[in-house]
């Protein structure tokens, strides 16, 4: 009978239409007679997730009984977006979605448009977390994401004045893609002492960590539904609350209510917000308390699965692959070890044996100011077990590396996870690379770097073969198929159908269609109409016209120095001042540009924010000159998201990539620009390297200098004699010191980083280069047909830069996973 009674799936447009009408009516309680856009998207959204939950379910249950080894991707950040969209599409029920609500009087866009970004995450790194979670579950394989539950994710930006302003995100108001699961309820502890216990087996006296706060971790599940697949993976994320029930009764029942609810609240704090900082380590105690919450309730859970299948420990790596989705969660490393030695009662050496094989850890960033450090006191009053883990750690390995260099007291110093200093504190990136059996980049370049500077010392100690690349890569199902369905189905008529979506290799068959006339046309006018469309949204949100036959020019990433905002700026500025000498005859020669900005600058980050006032302060002048009215345009975009991000995309003529060579570890919206058809500015770092390699070089505007000279550069810019800014750059200063953009000081720090800070982003020495090539860019635009060639051809080699190509390389060379197979 259960059997026959489990729930179903509906299939077609008039189940679909009941189950909308039912779920509206009855789980929402509202009349269908009264029934808005919201209301269908609640009930749109509440057909799709059964439909959903039942693939999730017999995918859980058919892993369960597969027991194949497992993938848990533990990430501070999933950067997710929408969902309604997505999981339409993955579950092939877009167009009987489509068609069913049309039926009831709404367009699907609409719909769609209603709900709010999952925005659990700060940018790159989070963003690919969910690039990844979409391609495993696409290519079957078994995995679980774990994370947190913020209540509040990355802030909503709002430009006031000109200026950025920050206002909380509280996205949790209707969200029916999580399943609270109250069952899965972990007690995690945090401060207490470490006391001397009763003697274990081998007749040690055991350390027992007791007497701490304990506050409850309840897991919320969300589906990961694959792409024309059943199977639908699981991410987990841990929501904090108060052990033992929502009050202290204690303190409640002697009077003490606020007390009471201070300590609710004190638990509940640490899943409330997302740190809102980008490649910067703020050091902050409650972060620390969002790590170990987080990681100790994940490994609970991976090793209370694992208990179930009653093997051995032994077994435990042939099980389990975790990778560590940067330092974030490396204290799952000692967390694991401590479970192993202090709760299973294992040996030292066997447990730490099993831990290195178990972990994987990438690294996302050679900035200094980003490489996580903890000070000592702080984590001996947090974890004080931990600590004594780590030094135990750090302890076995300097010896390990005494016997292999005797004698070099310089390296122990250099290598060792506790960097001397008051207070001494815990480098976080050697203790992953200590804990781990893989330690990857995630482009060649960034990989190659890391090898060579900052984890030299360890490529000597353990070999080069620890040491790997993993180039980043993206969905296509999120970044063409939905954000740019046109194109998507343009190219499916080409090349055979939309297998393309599942092997993106399988775009290179649209080089054979580069001569072809009205496939060019056709495709020239997809992008007009993602312009058009990016327009309209300008038009609507700011009241600016931009006209969509100009050149648009898109910078779209956190506001952050190294990714050089100010030099795109500065450069829009110095076009602007070469429009304004020009004759009425020459301007009409000029091809006419919108130059969009968008991104969030972390709140503390002051430079960043004054990057943003300039740029808002050069539209304002610039966009109101009637003189050179449509020959270029400065606009940006408020509280740049996912779901801003697929109207961006596709919309761009060109795209700035132009990070100081060696800073930008990868970059990723680089991959989704020309995914879509847009061409790139961009210096020679991260993957635009490789994707210089992919398309051609004929296909990419590269500028300025390389990252093997940088550091020459700034030796120069501090010691060199004679150091002069750039001509160009100067004149661009000189306008903004001249008031022409808002009071000078405003600026003044800007220009001083420049200046008496030694322009460490060596904006100076690449500004002519970056002006040139900008040149070359307008020339190359005059040819439409030559640029729709580029824009082709580039788009036909960018089938290396899918995701699951990276998840490809990490089951095959870290995690030795296979996808799981599942019954027709
Ligand atoms: C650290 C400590 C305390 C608080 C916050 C942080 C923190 C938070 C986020 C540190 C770093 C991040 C995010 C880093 C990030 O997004 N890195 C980007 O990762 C992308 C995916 O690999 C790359 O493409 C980008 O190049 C890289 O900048």
């Amino acid at each position: 009978t259960w059997r026959k009674l489990a729930a179903a799936e509906f299939t077609g447009k008039e189940q679909f239409q009941k189950e909308v009408v039912r779920h509206v009516e009855t789980t929402l309680a509202r009349s269908i007679y009264n029934c808005d856009d919201n209301a269908a998207y609640s009930g749109t959204a509440l057909a799709i997730r059964d439909n959903l939950v039942i693939k999730w379910n017999k995918t859980q249950q058919h892993q369960t009984l597969q027991d194949q080894k497992r993938v848990y991707y533990l990430s501070l950040e999933f950067l997710m977006g929408r969902t309604l969209d997505n999981a339409m599409l993955n579950t092939g029920l877009k167009d009987t979605a489509r068609e069913g609500v049309s039926e009831l009087g709404f367009r699907i866009e609409d719909i769609i448009d209603q709900e709010h970004d999952a925005a659990l995450g700060n940018g790159g790194l989070g963003r690919l977390a969910a690039c990844f979670l979409d391609s495993l579950a696409t290519l079957n394989y078994p995995a679980w994401g774990y994370g947190l539950r913020y209540r509040y994710g990355i802030f909503k930006q709002e430009i006031i004045n000109g200026f950025q302003a920050e206002v909380p995100d509280y996205w949790l108001d209707f969200n029916p893609w999580e399943f609270p699961r109250h069952d899965v309820a972990i007690d995690i502890m945090f401060y207490g002492t470490v006391n001397p216990g009763p003697r274990d087996d081998r007749g040690n006296i055991k350390k027992v960590w007791e007497g701490g706060e304990i506050v409850q971790a309840i897991a919320y599940d969300v589906p990961i539904p694959g792409y024309g697949t059943a199977c639908t993976n699981n991410l987990r994320l841990w929501s904090s609350k108060p052990s033992g029930g929502e009050f202290d009764f204690g303190k409640f029942n002697s009077g003490d209510y606020e007390g009471s609810i201070r300590d609710q609240q004190r638990a509940e704090t640490i899943s409330a917000v997302l740190y809102p900082n980008d490649n910067i380590d703020a050091g902050k105690e409650l972060r620390l308390k969002q790590q170990y919450f987080w990681v100790a309730a994940s490994l609970h859970d991976i090793v209370r699965r694992f208990k179930k299948s009653h093997r051995p420990w032994k077994e435990f790596p042939d099980q389990v692959a975790i990778q560590l989705n940067d330092t974030h969660p490396t204290l799952a490393i000692v967390e694991l070890q401590r479970i192993f030695i202090d709760i299973e009662n294992m040996p030292w050496d066997e447990a730490w044996s099993i831990v290195t094989r178990t972990f994987g850890y990438t690294n996302h960033t050679v900035l200094p100011e980003a490489l996580e450090k903890w000070s000592v006191p702080l984590v001996q009053n947090l974890l004080p077990r931990h600590l004594q883990i780590i030094y135990d750690i750090n302890l076995f390995f300097l010896q390990s590396v005494e016997r292999k260099f005797p004698k070099d007291r310089d390296l122990l110093r250099r290598v060792s996870v506790v960097e001397e200093g008051t207070p001494q504190v815990l480098r976080m990136a050697y203790l992953a690379i200590i804990g781990s059996h893989k330690v990857n980049g995630v482009a060649e370049l960034h990989s190659d770097l890391i090898k060579a500077t900052i984890f030299k010392d360890f490529v000597d100690i353990f070999g080069t073969d620890k040491f790997t690349n993993v180039t980043n890569g993206i969905t296509p199902r999120r970044w063409l198929h939905q954000a740019n369905p046109k194109l998507s189905d343009l190219i499916a008529s080409k090349v055979g159908g939309y297998d393309f979506l599942k092997d993106l290799t399988k775009l290179n068959v649209l080089e054979k269609f580069v001569g072809d006339k009205t496939f060019k046309k056709e495709w020239m006018e997809i992008k007009l109409a993602a312009k058009v469309k990016l327009a309209k949204y300008i038009k609507d949100t700011t009241q600016i016209a931009v006209n969509p036959h100009s050149l648009f020019d898109i910078q779209v990433k956190r506001i952050h120095e190294y990714k050089r905002q100010q030099m795109n700026i500065f450069g829009v500025i110095y076009r602007y001042l070469r429009l304004k000498e020009m004759t009425p005859e020459e301007r009409k020669k000029q091809v006419p540009r919108t130059s969009i900005f968008g991104g969030k600058a972390a709140p503390g980050y002051w430079m960043a924010k004054t990057i943003i006032r300039l740029i808002t302060a050069v539209g304002e002048v610039v966009n109101q000159d009637e003189e050179i009215n449509g020959l270029l345009k400065v606009i940006f975009i408020e509280d740049y998201n996912v779901s801003k991000a697929e109207i961006i995309v596709p919309a761009s003529d060109i795209s700035e990539h132009i990070s100081t060579a060696g800073t930008e570890a990868s970059g990723t919206s680089n991959m989704k620009f020309v995914l879509n058809g847009g061409l790139i500015i961009g210096t020679c770092d991260g993957a635009n390297i490789e994707i210089t390699r992919e398309i051609g070089e004929e296909n990419i505007f590269l500028l300025g200098n390389l990252a093997e000279h940088v550091e020459d550069l700034r030796h120069q810019h501090r010691f060199g004699k004679d150091v002069v800014m750039d001509p160009k750059l100067r004149e661009v200063c000189d306008a903004i010191e001249a008031g022409r953009f808002g009071p000078e000081q405003t600026y003044s720090g800007l220009i001083a980083s420049l200046t008496i800070g030694f322009d460490y982003y060596l904006v100076s020495d690449d500004f002519s280069s970056y002006v040139a090539t900008q040149d070359l860019v307008d020339e190359a635009y005059k040819d439409q047909d030559g640029w729709a060639t580029k824009s082709i051809t580039s788009v036909a080699r960018m089938g290396f830069f899918s995701a699951d190509r990276a998840i490809n390389e990490y089951a095959d060379e870290i995690w030795n996973v296979e996808p799981t197979k599942f019954p027709a």
